[in-house]
């Protein structure tokens, strides 16, 4: 371990992570605080779940390492294999070696990973890989935070030692950093390595974490979840060896699937952020051409105002959408939102129609002018496009906000049964 390095530099990410752990050194001995903890109270302190699929290489290796290391360290503990019907032996190895191990129907890490928590009985999980490229020597020091009072504990590859050949170029420097970059971008984690495989939390945090996702995803979920539950969650910096046998991860498919699971929990940057600038650059490009603003030496005619318009009213469908998925969120997935809160302490549907009825009525007040203006020229010729087209977006705007207004309240309604069942201060509706 002498690779691995304490990171003394600021921390960027003060918000959640509140602290990064030392060198293994520090605990890699017999007296380590833990084991006085565990001797005390007698039960089992750490479970140690492994997902493999046809690690037949490597498995026995890796349940060894984990019982020696907990031996070593005092640690009442045990080794879960989660397998999903691997045919090279890697169950029978496994057993063989000292691990308890079940067997998974459903394909998938995340799936094998649920599986092997919801038979696991330590005070505290730690996860591995099944392939050598995590040491399982480093249990002890992702235990001691826990011990200290975090919740999460991550293994930081980015931090720590990413030895020759253990991550393709891909994954190392495209992969891993974009997708964590994207992570907290959306979610605000504070993490710098969310795809890492090595990581030890709570076992009782379970229930409030309701994890559900199959695939290599579960990484990703894991770490979102309990920083939107507002965890502890804390980082050590590890090593990441070159991988024995072959990889499951499908470097495009896997990642994507990461991807998508990030704008799915995003109402916020999947609808909300490319919806409000596709209203504001519409407005700007369609009041450009409207009123003859003169731009970059020559004048915005008719087809700018097409393209300003269809920008407003995509990007008024799509906001509407994000405002509808953060209620959704917020009534039924019990997520916590101060800005909505806010919103919806002040605002009722009438505000909305209200708003909506007021953009119909520029609009139609725009189409009537047009009318006036071809009966003054006794219904002949008509060359006001700008005003209708700019007075249709519009009124196709009004009228979303109207009934999308009426959507948010349908979603609300349930909230107003649960009051009646559970009678609460009154909210504004
Ligand atoms: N039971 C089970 N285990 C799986 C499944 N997919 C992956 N695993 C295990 O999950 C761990 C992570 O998979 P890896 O193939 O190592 O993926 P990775 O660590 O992202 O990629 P590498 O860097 O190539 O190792 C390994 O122990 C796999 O054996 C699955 O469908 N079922
Ligand atoms: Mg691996």
């Amino acid at each position: 371990m002498r690779h691995a390095r304490r990171v003394t530099r600021p921390n960027r990410y003060p918000s959640c992570v509140a602290g990064v752990i030392g060198d293994m050194s520090e605990t890699n001995t017999v007296s380590s605080p833990i084991a006085s903890t565990s001797a005390a109270t007698g039960e089992l302190l750490v479970s140690v779940v492994i997902p493999a699929l046809n690690e037949a290489e490597s498995i026995e290796a890796c349940v060894r390492r984990s019982i020696e290391t907990m031996e070593t360290h005092g640690i009442p503990g045990e080794v879960v294999v989660a397998d999903n019907g691997s045919d090279d032996g890697t169950p029978e190895l496994a057993r063989a070696a000292g691990a308890r191990v079940i067997h998974e129907q459903r394909k998938g890490y995340g799936s094998a990973y649920l599986a092997g928590f919801a038979s696991a009985r330590g005070k505290y999980i730690v996860m591995g890989d099944a392939d050598e490229t995590y040491d399982f020597r480093e249990i002890a020091r992702f235990i001691e935070p826990l011990e200290q009072g975090a919740d999460l504990v991550m293994g930081s590859r980015l931090r720590g030692t990413i030895h020759r050949g253990a991550m393709p170029w891909l994954h190392r420097y495209v992969g891993n950093p974009v997708l964590t970059g994207v992570l907290n971008l959306f979610f605000r984690t504070g993490v710098s390595d969310a795809h890492c495989g090595m990581r030890a939390f709570r076992r009782d945090l379970l229930p409030r974490l309701d994890l559900r996702t199959t695939g290599m995803e579960f990484a990703s979920e894991q770490v979102i979840r309990s920083s939107k539950l507002g965890l502890d969650i804390r980082e050590i910096p590890i090593e990441y060896h070159p991988r024995t046998g072959e990889s499951k991860l499908s470097s495009f498919s896997d990642g994507w699937r990461h991807l998508r699971f990030l704008l799915v929990h995003s109402p916020t940057w999947l609808f909300l952020v490319p919806g409000l600038a596709m209203i504001l650059i519409g407005a700007l490009v369609g009041a450009i051409s409207l009123f003859n603003v003169p731009l970059f030496g020559r004048q915005w005619e008719l087809h700018t105002l097409i393209a300003g318009s269809m920008l407003a009213i995509v990007g008024t469908q799509v906001a509407q959408l994000g405002v509808s998925a953060r209620t959704y969120a917020f009534y039924y997935l019990g997520e916590h939102d101060p800005l909505f809160d806010r919103m919806r302490a002040r605002l009722r549907l009438e505000h909305g129609l209200i708003a909506g009825a007021l953009v119909f009525l520029v609009g139609f007040v725009m189409a009537v002018v047009v009318l006036i203006i071809w009966i003054h020229r006794g219904f002949g010729e008509l060359r006001e496009e700008k005003l209708a087209i700019a007075g249709l977006a519009l009124v196709v705007i009004g009228i979303q906000m109207i009934f999308g207004a009426f959507f948010l309240s349908i979603l609300g309604l349930r909230r107003r049964s649960r009051a009646v069942e559970d009678p609460q201060p009154p909210v504004a509706s």
